[in-house]
């Protein structure tokens, strides 16, 4: 949590947003690092995990690597990261202590790749990556997504850090191994959509699931349509929070399916939140409940939005680099 509060952020509204600030390079980029051509790349992340993130996905795009190594490059920052605690290594663990992770990938040509339940490599996005591009499938799950990592080259790694450890350690000594409350502390996955500055779109979202989740369980973020959806006719849309929520309406292809018959992200974005509302009222009951969207449509226009306050995205547009507080349906 606390990396999110660090630096100080700016609220846009609504459609506002998607006006920001064209052709403006932040200091760290060069002007020559701008894409010549119609438009500039446009990089949208759930939460703030650090300026590296955004600026690994803005200069390969502008050296000249596809909006797939983009989003694989970023994403990768986090999940190699023992600090963040809800991500790849240093992700805490499930209630039987053992790390296991989810993410996909796609682009905006309908290819994609996932795993689920997979253990011990610290760079999940990389694996659905292969999945995607070397398989004829879409979804690798827990010991064969393993022993596919392994076949391909990735290294067995123990991603439980000291501090995830004591931290489960001590869940564990107050809840007698009983089930977690699905809470809005309990999050912090990215998800990220990048587009350059020729329309190419794609998308990634990676996670170690909800801290001491029942061992199996996995969230929307590797479900494509759920956690993740691009399309680069439309856009594209990614989730965080209680994933649950998010796999009941199939949130992210919700939202792209929205913005299809001419809403905005924000307005898709809220109307996805509202279906999940008015499906499963028992949601808006519980006190900790948090899902979250952000949504990027063709044109660079961008959406955010949390049932709870407290989104937050990073908007990354021809380099220059925003942290934004989402809007909300209640406090
Ligand atoms: C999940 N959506 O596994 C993920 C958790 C999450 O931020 O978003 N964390 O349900």
């Amino acid at each position: 949590m606390k990396r999110r509060t660090f630096i100080k952020t700016t609220s846009l509204a609504g459609a506002a947003t998607a006006l920001l600030s064209k052709r403006t390079l932040a200091s760290g980029f060069s002007q020559a690092d701008a894409v010549s051509g119609d438009s500039e790349p446009v990089i949208l992340s759930t939460w703030y995990f650090g300026k590296a993130v955004p600026e690994a996905a803005y200069k390969t795009i502008v050296n000249g690597g596809t909006v797939v190594d983009a989003v694989e490059n970023a994403v990768r920052i986090p999940e190699g990261d023992p600090k963040v605690t809800s991500v790849g290594y240093g992700g805490y663990p499930d209630r039987d202590g053992k790390v296991t992770l989810d993410a996909s990938i796609m682009d905006g040509n309908g290819n994609c790749g996932s795993v689920v339940f997979l253990e011990h490599i610290m760079h999940p996005v990389s694996v659905a990556r292969l999945v995607m591009e070397k398989t004829q499938h879409v979804m690798l799950a827990g010991e064969g997504a393993l022993q596919f990592a392994l076949e391909n080259g990735f290294k067995k790694e123990n991603l439980l850090t000291k501090e995830a450890e004591e931290a489960y350690q001590n869940w564990l000594k107050q809840s007698g191994y009983k089930p977690a409350p699905m809470n809005k502390d309990n999050h912090d996955t990215i998800g990220l959509l990048a587009m350059d500055g020729k329309g190419n779109m794609a998308g990634a979202c990676t996670t170690s699931g909800l801290a001491w989740k029942v061992r199996g369980r996995v969230g929307d973020s590797p479900i494509i349509g759920a956690g993740l959806y691009v399309d680069s006719d439309v856009g594209g849309a990614t989730a965080t929070g209680i994933g649950e929520a998010v796999i009941k309406v199939a949130g992210s292809f919700l939202i792209v399916e929205l913005m299809r018959n001419g809403k905005s992200p924000q307005e898709a974005c809220k109307l996805a939140l509202e279906r999940i509302l008015h499906k499963q009222p028992k949601y808006g009951q519980e006190n900790s409940f948090l899902v979250g969207f952000i949504a990027l449509r063709k044109d660079g226009e961008v959406g955010g939005v949390s049932y709870k306050k407290g989104l937050q995205y990073t908007l990354c547009r021809g380099g220059k680099i925003q942290v934004v507080d989402g809007e909300y349906l209640t406090k």
